[in-house]
């Protein structure tokens, strides 16, 4: 479980991790179109790996939670080229935030080696395509349906049935061919859960380890931090970044952010303590 191979990039876990995320979101006021959207999508992952990003997550916004549904059309359309343009412009691991199988397919053939999957591929089709492409998965573990999921969260023992979510998708992946040392599983956070079941799931991050897989975390800039310090999106930097200490303390093995250069530092410093020989 030290190093993953992501379609022939090699993701090194032997540190933690820092997947920088790259939402793909064509911006409605400008007039550049496409052709802007993609520019400005590259320069950020170059601007992420020169921070320190050892994998890059890129997604169409189709798992964003409450956000309007994306064809599988304009998803292809959105990610693809961008996963040319990374895959030429950088050496790290790209990861593929997706459901869609079609869109598995498509960008791993432009050059993505990780499926990030927040249904943990439960669409149809899904688990026997990333099977079948032989990629790198991230299994996460979500209360419902993107549009539905925060009206209600609720659950006996949040971490009990997070991991046995999580332990019952990584056996479904196994058993439909994918190698047990190319899954990563995920508790995610704010994914059909309330502020205390996501305190809960951080506080006992090191109770999944019992999965024996590499847990990824995604923390950043979530709306756990507004509940908590009534901050709004710009203003979750510090907030982040400790949620992301806590969870490396807790034995997260890859850590899913925004702000990659603080992020780096202040896990470094964390493993400098915590995992000392
Ligand atoms: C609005 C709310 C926009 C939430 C975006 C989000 C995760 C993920 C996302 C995660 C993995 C975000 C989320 N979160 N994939 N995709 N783990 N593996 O903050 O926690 O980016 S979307």
């Amino acid at each position: 479980m030290s190093i993953i191979d992501c379609g022939g990039r090699a993701l090194d876990l032997q540190r933690v991790a820092i997947m920088g995320i790259l939402n793909i979101t064509p911006d409605s006021f400008s007039d550049g179109g496409l052709f802007l959207t993609r520019e400005r999508a590259l320069k950020r992952a170059i601007e992420m790996v020169g921070e320190g990003a050892d994998i890059i997550d890129i997604g169409g916004e189709s798992t964003r939670p409450g956000a309007a549904a994306v064809s599988v059309g304009e998803e292809l359309e959105r990610v693809v080229p961008v996963i040319e343009l990374v895959r030429d412009a950088v050496a790290v691991p790209i990861s593929i935030d997706t459901s869609q199988p079609e869109v598995m397919r498509e960008a791993v053939a432009a050059g993505a080696g990780m499926i990030n999957d927040v249904r943990a591929l439960r669409a149809e089709g899904a688990l026997s395509t990333a099977a079948e492409l032989g990629a790198a998965v991230c299994l996460m573990h979500m209360q419902g349906e993107p549009r539905t999921m925060q009206e209600k969260p609720s659950y006996g023992d949040v971490v009990a049935e997070v991991r046995e979510f999580l332990a019952a998708r990584r056996q479904a992946c196994v058993q439909a061919g994918i190698a047990p040392e190319k899954i990563i599983v995920d508790p995610g956070f704010g994914f059909g859960k309330t502020v205390a079941h996501n305190l809960a799931l951080l506080r006992q991050l090191a109770e999944l380890k019992a999965l024996g897989a590499p847990i990824s975390v995604g923390l950043s800039r979530k709306s756990m931090i507004e509940k908590v310090l009534h901050l709004p999106l710009g203003e979750r930097l510090h907030a982040s970044v400790a949620l992301a200490v806590l969870a490396v303390q807790n034995g997260a093995s890859i850590v899913r952010v925004h702000d990659v250069r603080a992020s780096r530092e202040a896990i470094r410093m964390t493993e400098a303590v915590c995992r000392a020989a």
